[in-house]
């Protein structure tokens, strides 16, 4: 089937760049992109529950040629739908039995998974939660969960090779670098192996696109916007 139109529900470098950021790879600029004001708390109102019930960005709206229109709602599975659908990108090891194949699932599911539970933990408990629900304990819990079992999981694999998974930058990059970007953002992956890595993604002409919005995000949710109270975890 024949994808006829894209469209993303976005706020400027949260999870939603990484997608904004394939869709560049695959598509260029043809693809919509609509922002989504999260400390307004949008989100959380009946016309964005009804496209995302977890209230979440991003959302991706895919209109299929004969007008049926889809939408997906977890990142990773965009990022890997995205190589999968434009093939001839070579973001992604080909469908199938091979050890390439499973070294990149494995590592793009890393990255949303095991990556995103530990930095968004102390990312909720250090800026988004209001002061008096906030726990220095899971903080450093988390902290050192990432840079004593992640970091260098990832550092070994970038000391062989410029990319997570080889010497080819494939979908998994967008997933593991962003996750790097976000850690970075929170004092941890802080070796020259990372500063390495992201200097050589970001020369990428669609990271550039993704993350030209970038100032536009603010880390710390003020206690004021509705996002403070709204917010589930
Ligand atoms: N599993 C989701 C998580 C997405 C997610 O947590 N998005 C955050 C921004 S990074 C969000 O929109 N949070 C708004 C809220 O929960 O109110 C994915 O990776 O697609």
């Amino acid at each position: 089937m024949k994808i006829a139109h894209l469209k993303l529900y976005h706020h400027p470098a949260t999870r939603s760049a990484r997608v904004k950021w394939m869709l560049h790879e695959v598509v260029g600029d043809a693809f919509e992109v609509e922002k989504v004001a999260l400390y307004d708390g949008v989100q959380y109102g009946a016309d964005f529950l009804a496209l995302n019930p977890n209230h979440c960005v991003p959302v991706l709206e895919i209109t299929w040629e004969g007008g049926e229109v889809q939408r997906m709602i977890e990142s990773a599975a965009m990022v890997a739908f995205l190589a999968d659908a434009y093939p001839e990108k070579g973001l992604a090891p080909p469908p199938g039995a091979s050890p390439q194949r499973a070294d990149y699932l494995q590592m793009l599911h890393f990255g949303a998974t095991s990556m995103d539970v530990m930095l968004s933990q102390v990312r909720i408990h250090e800026h988004m939660l209001p002061a008096a629900q906030r726990d220095a304990r899971t903080v450093a819990r988390y902290r050192s969960k990432f840079a004593q079992e992640a970091e260098p999981q990832l550092a070994r694999r970038l000391e062989e090779n410029p990319y997570i998974c080889g010497d080819a930058f494939t979908a998994a990059d967008c997933l593991v670098a962003y996750d790097v970007f976000w850690a970075r953002g929170y004092g941890l992956c802080r070796d020259e192996i990372f500063r390495r890595y992201l200097s050589t993604v970001s020369k990428r002409p669609a990271f550039a696109s993704a993350f030209a919005d970038a100032r536009e995000f603010s880390p710390v949710v003020p206690e004021d916007k509705p996002l403070a109270t709204l917010f589930t975890g």
